[in-house]
């Protein structure tokens, strides 16, 4: 089943990448706000839902649906899939190509496969969990990593995000201006699951934020952990909203450890 899963995921991710690419001229023309001021989304977020929640429903009306900007659809087997149509919309607002779908689908609770499209260079992740993750078909793996290996904290490229409300990008302010004297560097690319998907890929050591959505983290989670990096919360915690810490074996628990030592899943 999760090679069907796979083949309707590419398809989606591809056909409403191609939907949002080519309304990226107009995207400003239709903008309004979520939780704050600056949590944008557009026409085209809302367009591209509702193309992906549609043909899922069409090829398999039993499924559950969660999208990030149409809620929630009970399903009434055992599959659910998440939706992020447009991860990423700042730097799709305006016109930066880090912006990608993800669209992931559980099966019993348990991710399985997951697809993240970055339809402004056309470059396609992919995951089945158990067999592996690749980028455009070639294979991803912790030997086979973009970057230099990196065992060292103080080597480490790391990328992380914020959220949107004033408070807690003021605390996660905090915790990354301690981390960057202590790292190779930070980069924040705007879209959790194209940090991860860099993660798994190595063009970054290591990424790490706290609340992600669960579509934020679906596909991209997926994807680095089959591409045999630890994709964790802290202290025992699953990743998910509260931190989402993600790294090849030799790298995570410097980072883990630092994290717990900055109390980064507490405050705000
Ligand atoms: C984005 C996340 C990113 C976070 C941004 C934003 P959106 O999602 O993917 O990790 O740092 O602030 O929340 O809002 O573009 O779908």
């Amino acid at each position: 089943m999760t090679d069907a899963l796979l083949v309707l995921a590419i398809d989606l991710v591809r056909r409403a990448g191609a939907l949002i690419l080519a309304g990226r001229g107009s995207a400003a023309d239709d903008v309004t706000t979520k939780t704050s001021p600056t949590d944008v989304v557009t026409a085209m977020d809302r367009a591209a839902e509702r193309l992906v929640v549609d043909a899922l429903h069409a090829a398999r009306p039993g499924d559950g649906v969660l999208g990030e900007e149409g809620g929630e659809t009970q399903g009434s087997g055992g599959v659910r899939w998440l939706i992020d149509p447009i991860d990423g919309t700042v730097n799709y607002l305006y016109g930066l190509p880090a912006y990608a779908v993800s669209l992931a689908a559980e099966v019993d609770g348990v991710m399985a496969v997951g697809a993240v499209y970055n339809p402004a260079i056309d470059e396609l992740w992919t995951a089945v969990r158990g067999e592996g993750a690749w980028l455009d078909g070639r294979r991803l793996g912790v030997d086979r990593r973009s970057g230099p290996e990196v065992a060292s904290l103080d080597q480490a490229l790391v990328a992380t995000g914020f959220g949107y409300g004033a408070t807690r990008r003021r605390s996660q302010a905090a915790v990354v201006a301690t981390l960057l004297p202590e790292v190779r560097d930070i980069r924040r690319f705007g879209a959790a699951s194209l940090d991860l998907c860099s993660a798994a890929t190595g063009r970054v050591d290591a990424y790490f934020e706290r609340g992600l959505e669960p579509w934020d983290l679906a596909a991209g989670g997926l994807i680095a952990s089959e591409a045999g990096l630890l994709v964790t919360g802290l202290s025992g915690a699953p990743a998910g909203g509260e931190m989402v810490v993600a790294a090849p074996p030799a790298l995570h628990a410097a980072l883990h450890d630092r994290l717990v030592a900055l109390a980064a899943d507490a405050g705000p």
